[in-house]
């Protein structure tokens, strides 16, 4: 009895090549847009890549912030509001992007490790029971202040 059972051990992973190897889901494109004040959470942004399968995304953490959620901007009535979703389909060979105005994770509490590191580690939970970790670039809001002050000075100038 032992033989056949070696037999289908080497022929199983022999079987998954000769299909070809199914593109993963995968995320790109991450970063956290720190919020002015500690007391209000951060906001993050990525892309999900849709492998040959298709996918879910279920959740996100991190060691770098107390909790985290993701969230989705709706208009209700003319109103801009969001709320809490649990879930994100992601369909086969589809992009799907959490982006400024539209679906995004909060992050309370963002660390100062990676404040100060310049970037923080997410773990991106897969429908398919996967586990993504993704190098998410932390954004200070003061950059984008001190840019624009920057700016305006330099206009001033003229
Ligand atoms: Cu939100």
């Amino acid at each position: 009895m032992r033989a056949p059972l070696i037999l289908f051990a080497l022929a199983a992973p022999m079987l998954l090549s000769a299909c070809g190897d199914p593109a993963p889901s995968y995320i790109d494109q991450a970063w956290v847009r720190l919020s002015p004040n500690k007391d209000t959470p951060s906001a993050g942004y990525f892309v999900i890549h849709g492998g040959d399968a298709g996918t879910q995304l279920r959740g996100v953490l991190t060691d770098y912030a107390l909790k985290v959620e993701m969230h989705e901007s709706i208009d209700k009535d003319g109103m801009m509001t969001m709320q809490a979703v649990d879930k994100v389909d992601v369909p086969p060979k589809a992009t799907v992007a959490f982006a400024p105005g539209a679906k995004h994770l909060m992050l309370w509490g963002v660390n100062d490790t990676a404040i100060s590191r310049g970037k923080m580690q997410l773990t991106f939970l897969m429908g398919n029971g996967d586990r993504l970790l993704v190098d998410a670039v932390v954004r200070k809001p003061e950059a984008a202040g001190a840019t624009a002050a920057a700016k305006s000075e330099g206009h001033e100038g003229h």
